[in-house]
C-alpha cells in the first residue's frame, strides 16, 4: 500500500495505532490455532465509533480491504487475512483498544458495550449489579463482544439462555461506505421492518463492522451444583439430565467430555475430578431452591453412573476440566489441529460419537481424537491431532460427511470462517447461498469487508 493511505489513516487514529513494522504486526496475522496465517500492510487501532467510520470511508474511497479482528480467539481462520490474497491494499481493523461497557440498566436487565470489551469484563460489570452475562465461554478472558456477536457463539450456557442471537437487543455498526447503522433500545418488542441486529450476528464480518451492542442480561440462578459423572455410555447423559429436569431442577449446562481429554487436561495440570476410568464423562450444572445437593445426590444414586464428583457453583475447578481442554490439546501437540465443531440431532448423538471418532483410523499415521463439547445441544468439537497437513482435507471430508449422514451442520457455533467456505454447500442449499450472497453483494458491494470469510 503507498504511503498515502497510511499517513491519512495515521491521521485518522493517532501515529501510534497505526501499526507497520512486522514485528508489531505478527501477533495480529496468525490466528489462535496457529493454522491460519496471512499478511497486512497495516493495523490500525481506532477508538471511537467515529474513527471507525472515518478508517472505513477512507479504505471505501481507496478500495482498500478491512479485516476486522477482536480477541483472535476464533478457531476458523475469520479474524486473520487471507494466506492467498487477492490483488491489493489491506488492512486489519483491530477493536482492542474499544474496551468500554456502560453503566448497566437495571430496570431494562441489559447493558451496552464496545465491540472490544471481553465477555468477562461485561459480565463482571453486570454481576456488580446483582445480574448475569449469559453468553459464556471459555476464552472469556480474551473473546470480545463484537466477536461473539459476529459469529453467533454458542458456549456453555447456550442449553439454558439460547444463542448470542437471542440476547443482541441492539447494534451500532459502521457499514462498508462508513455510514453509522444503530439500532438502540431496550425494547424487547419492536416490529419494524427486517431484525438487521439479528443479521449482522453472525455475519462474520462480511456485511458492516460492529462498534457497539446493547445485551440483554439475566438474574443469576439462585444455587448451583456442578456434578462430572462417569457414564459408559453417551445415552447414559441424556438420562440423568432428564431425570433432574423430573425433580424440578433447571439445568444450567451439560457437557460431555471422553477419557483421552481428561487424560490430557490431567497431564496439563488440572485435577482428575473422579478415580474411576470411564468412556464418557458429564459434566452438568443445576439450579434449583431447596437442598439442591441432596436431590443431586438422589439423582446420581438411581442413575447409571459409575462414578461422580459433586460441588456447589461455580466449582471452578470442576470447570477448569472441561475449559481447559482447548489449550491443552494445542499444547500437546506440535502440529496445527484439525479442528471441527459440529452438531447432529441429540439422538443421532451416539452413534456419531462413535463413527467421529472412528475417524482417526482413517488416517495413514498414528492420529489422535478428542472430542468434547456441549452434549446438551448436540454440539461436539471434534479435534484430531497429529494429522499430516496433506491429510486434513480428507479428514475433514471425513467428518464432514458422517455430520451431513446424520442430518447435522458443519459448523455449531465456531462460524465458517476460512476454514469450512469449500464445505458449505454440504450445510446450504443454492438457492440458500445465492440468497446470502446477494444480502453480501448489497452491503458490501467491493467486496471490502472481510475478504475470503464465509463466501471464498
Ligand atoms: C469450547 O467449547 C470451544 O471450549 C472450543 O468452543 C472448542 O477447542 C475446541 O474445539
Ligand atoms: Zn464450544
Amino acid at each position: 500500500m503507498t504511503a498515502g493511505p497510511i499517513e491519512d489513516l495515521r491521521a485518522v487514529v493517532g501515529d501510534t495505532h497505526v501499526l507497520t513494522d512486522d514485528d508489531a504486526m505478527v501477533g495480529h496475522l496468525t490466528d489462535w490455532t496457529g493454522r491460519w496465517t496471512g499478511t497486512a500492510d497495516a493495523v490500525v487501532r481506532p477508538r471511537t465509533t467515529d474513527e471507525v467510520a472515518a478508517v472505513v470511508r477512507l479504505c471505501a474511497e481507496r478500495g482498500v480491504a478491512i479485516c476486522i479482528q477482536g480477541g483472535n480467539t476464533g478457531l476458523v481462520g475469520g479474524s486473520v487475512p487471507p494466506t492467498d490474497r487477492p490483488a491489493g491494499p489491506l488492512i486489519i481493523l483491530s477493536t482492542a483498544r474499544m474496551t468500554d461497557v456502560d453503566e448497566v440498566d437495571v430496570v431494562g436487565r441489559c447493558v451496552g458495550a464496545q465491540a472490544g470489551a471481553t465477555i468477562d469484563a461485561i459480565d463482571s460489570r453486570a454481576q456488580r449489579d446483582g445480574l448475569m452475562f449469559p453468553v459464556d465461554l471459555a476464552s472469556r478472558e480474551s473473546a470480545t463482544a463484537g466477536g461473539v456477536v459476529a459469529t453467533n457463539a454458542g458456549g456453555v450456557r447456550m442449553i439454558r439462555h439460547g444463542n448470542t442471537r437471542g440476547q443482541v437487543l441492539g447494534i451500532e455498526a459502521v457499514l462498508a461506505d462508513g455510514r453509522v447503522l444503530r439500532r438502540w433500545t431496550s425494547l424487547v418488542k419492536d416490529n419494524v421492518g427486517y431484525d438487521l441486529p439479528g443479521l449482522l450476528t453472525g455475519s462474520e464480518g462480511t456485511l458492516a463492522v460492529i462498534t457497539r451492542v446493547l445485551f440483554r442480561l439475566v438474574a443469576p440462578p439462585a444455587a448451583t451444583i456442578v456434578t462430572v459423572a462417569a457414564v459408559d455410555h453417551v445415552e447414559n447423559i441424556f438420562g440423568v439430565l432428564d431425570a433432574f429436569a423430573a425433580r424440578g431442577l433447571r439445568v444450567e449446562a451439560a457437557e460431555v467430555m471422553t477419557e483421552s481429554g481428561l487424560q490430557l487436561v490431567h497431564e496439563h495440570g488440572a485435577r482428575r475430578p473422579v478415580d474411576t476410568e470411564s468412556p464418557f464423562y458429564a459434566l452438568i450444572e443445576v439450579s434449583g431452591t431447596g437442598d439442591v445437593e441432596a436431590v443431586v445426590v438422589d439423582v446420581l444414586d438411581g442413575a447409571p453412573v459409575t462414578d461422580a464428583a459433586l460441588e456447589p457453583g461455580p466449582a471452578r475447578a470442576l470447570w477448569a476440566v472441561r475449559e481447559r481442554h482447548t489449550e491443552s490439546i494445542s499444547r500437546s501437540t506440535t502440529t496445527p489441529v484439525v479442528k471441527l465443531d459440529v452438531s447432529v440431532p441429540i439422538r443421532a448423538l451416539p452413534e456419531a460419537m462413535a463413527e467421529l471418532a472412528a475417524v482417526a483410523g482413517m488416517v495413514d499415521h498414528p492420529c489422535r481424537p478428542v472430542l468434547f463439547g456441549h452434549v446438551g445441544d448436540g454440539n461436539i468439537h471434534v479435534n484430531l491431532l497429529d494429522v499430516p497437513e496433506d491429510q486434513a482435507e480428507s479428514v475433514t471430508g471425513h467428518v464432514f460427511g458422517i455430520v451431513a449422514a446424520n442430518g447435522g451442520s458443519i459448523s455449531a457455533e465456531h462460524g465458517i470462517g476460512r476454514a469450512k467456505v469449500p464445505w458449505t454447500h454440504l450445510g446450504r442449499s443454492d438457492v440458500d447461498l445465492s440468497s446470502m450472497r446477494a444480502i453480501k453483494d448489497a452491503w458490501d458491494p467491493h467486496g471490502l469487508l472481510n475478504p475470503g470469510v464465509l463466501f471464498g
